[in-house]
């Protein structure tokens, strides 16, 4: 198996997050991807390469190319408006307030393009954004190239950024955009399986009205659990996409007995709908170690994760979103491969 990763993603650091009553910094450090390539190395599973280059035209489809722009120039226009410290939206414009309206200002366009105080700038954030979107297009290229499987180490993560709008942590879907890309380079219909914790509404959003993309996400009760707005089981696409869209919301405190059984429907699933690729938004904050999240997986559950995930028989792009129990992130996240490989 061959892993992708960019050292660009070094200079996305010193971001923070809106926490409750603090501004604190980011759960979503460059740490994170340390822990990975040291648990990479030591599993000895294969060469790692660098992210070819892609232009921004799959980002473009995916997302809104005014948002697409936006997120370009952001540093830029925040500190050319005399700003320093990371840029945090702080306006938004929901509910009866005027979303049709794009704002001039760099601190009202913060807002226009987000949906929480979870995804800040700093200077080398667009770099990073930009290196973990390439670094998802080229693992679905070796994944369409022939490859059974393949690793995209994204930083930072994609699964909550929209059609328009970042947050948390997330700046361009990059599990979304390998699912265009494989599309894109000839597979019928695609599915994007979230095991990350938390509900990939940004995911979800996009392929919401789309039957060649089916998605399907395992994660915490948004009654209680971020990103709380989206999630529920009732959700399962419109219009062409009606039936395409899965949610698999769990209560706060589930360990593997709940989890694996949801994880095996999923898997029946997709097997039903039929699909020629699978694209992983893995996330390892399902460990019962993490910080922010509510599930209770263990160290020996993520080797039967990647074995079941392994039995559907489809080519697979693992791409990483969150994870946060740092020093054990590597660790979970190679379990999955090993057991995929294993299998
Ligand atoms: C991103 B991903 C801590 C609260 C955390 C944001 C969670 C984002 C998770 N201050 N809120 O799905 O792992
Ligand atoms: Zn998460």
């Amino acid at each position: 198996m061959k892993i992708v990763w960019s050292p660009a993603h070094l200079g996305h650091s010193g971001h923070v997050e809106l926490g409750a009553g603090v501004i604190e910094p980011g759960f979503e450090c460059p740490e994170r991807l340390d822990f990975v390539l040291e648990a990479w190395r030591a599993a000895g599973l294969g060469p790692e390469l660098a992210p070819a280059f892609h232009d921004l035209g799959v980002a473009g489809r995916v997302h809104a190319p005014d948002y697409v722009a936006f997120l370009g120039e952001a540093w830029n226009l925040w500190t050319a408006a005399g700003y320093a410290g990371p840029a945090l939206p702080m306006v938004w414009p929901t509910h009866n307030l005027r979303a049709d309206l794009r704002p001039e200002a760099i601190r009202a366009l913060l807002g226009y393009y987000s949906f929480d105080g979870g995804a800040s700038f700093v200077a080398g954030t667009w770099d990073a954004v930009a290196a973990s979107y390439a670094t998802a297009l080229t693992g679905a290229d070796l994944v369409s190239g022939g490859e059974r499987v393949a690793f995209a180490a994204c930083r930072p993560p994609g699964h909550h950024a929209g059609r328009k709008t970042a947050g948390g942590y997330c700046y361009l879907n990059n599990a979304a955009c390998a699912a265009e890309r494989l599309r894109d380079r000839g597979a019928a219909r695609v599915a994007v399986l979230d095991v990350d914790f938390h509900h990939g509404n940004g995911t979800q959003e996009i392929f919401w009205e789309r039957s060649d993309v089916f998605f399907a996400s395992l994660h915490g009760d948004p009654r209680t659990e971020y990103p709380f707005f989206l999630g529920a089981a009732d959700e399962i696409g419109a219009g062409a996409g009606e039936g395409f869209n899965l949610n698999l919301p769990m209560r706060a405190g589930s360990g593997f007995e709940v989890w694996g059984a949801a994880l095996d429907a999923a898997c029946r699933r997709i097997a039903e709908v039929g699909v020629d690729a699978l694209v992983v938004s893995l996330g390892l904050d399902t460990f019962e170690g993490d910080p922010i999240s509510h599930f209770r997986l263990r160290r020996e559950d993520y080797p039967k994760i990647g074995a079941r995930l392994s039995a559907l028989g489809l080519p697979t792009l693992f791409v990483l979103e969150g994870g946060y129990a740092v020093a054990d992130l590597g660790v979970n996240a190679l379990g999955v491969l090993t057991g995929f490989e294993g299998a």
